[in-house]
């Protein structure tokens, strides 16, 4: 009996095993690694001298089975990364702080000039086309998304 116990259980492991590979990554994701199901697609940032000021845009898809709410931006590559949205008041243009943006299942983000963008603040070496910038997501379940977005000129 006791001889048995041992290719039986090895067997166990294998179909352990061969499920655990078949499960799509993303029903993983939550226990093996704290990311949301975000997407990032189309990221970009604007070219910069160092000390300036860069924006960067991305769409923002939310492949989550719940809402979820963006609550900053984490960079190395700048002092400050602030989620801002251009806006056009009686003829001003100004650009309001959103501190949280809540996105419904399924929604798209999109980040672009003159509307949503992430704004880089007195960045710290100068941007040029072909450079990247390293760029985390946080949400307010305390996940995050790390992406690297190329410079461009828009
Ligand atoms: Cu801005």
């Amino acid at each position: 009996m006791t001889r048995r116990a041992v290719p039986d259980f090895h067997r166990i492991l294998v179909a352990v095993a061969s499920v655990a590979a078949t499960v799509p990554a993303a029903c993983t994701t939550r226990s093996a690694a704290p990311m949301p199901r975000v997407d990032i697609q189309r990221g970009w940032a604007r070219i910069s001298d160092s000390g300036g000021t860069s924006g960067a845009y991305m769409n923002i898809v939310n492949n989550d089975t719940v809402p979820i709410t963006l609550v900053g931006v984490s960079t190395a590559d700048a002092g400050a990364a602030e989620v801002h949205e251009t806006m056009q008041h009686e003829g001003v243009v100004h650009m309001m702080p959103r501190t949280e943006l809540r996105m419904a299942v399924g929604e798209v983000v999109t980040m672009a000039p003159g509307g949503l963008h992430v704004m880089l603040v007195d960045v710290r070496r100068s941007l040029a086309v072909g450079d990247s910038v390293q760029l985390r997501l946080q949400f307010s379940d305390s996940t995050s998304v790390a992406i690297a977005v190329p410079v461009k000129t828009p």
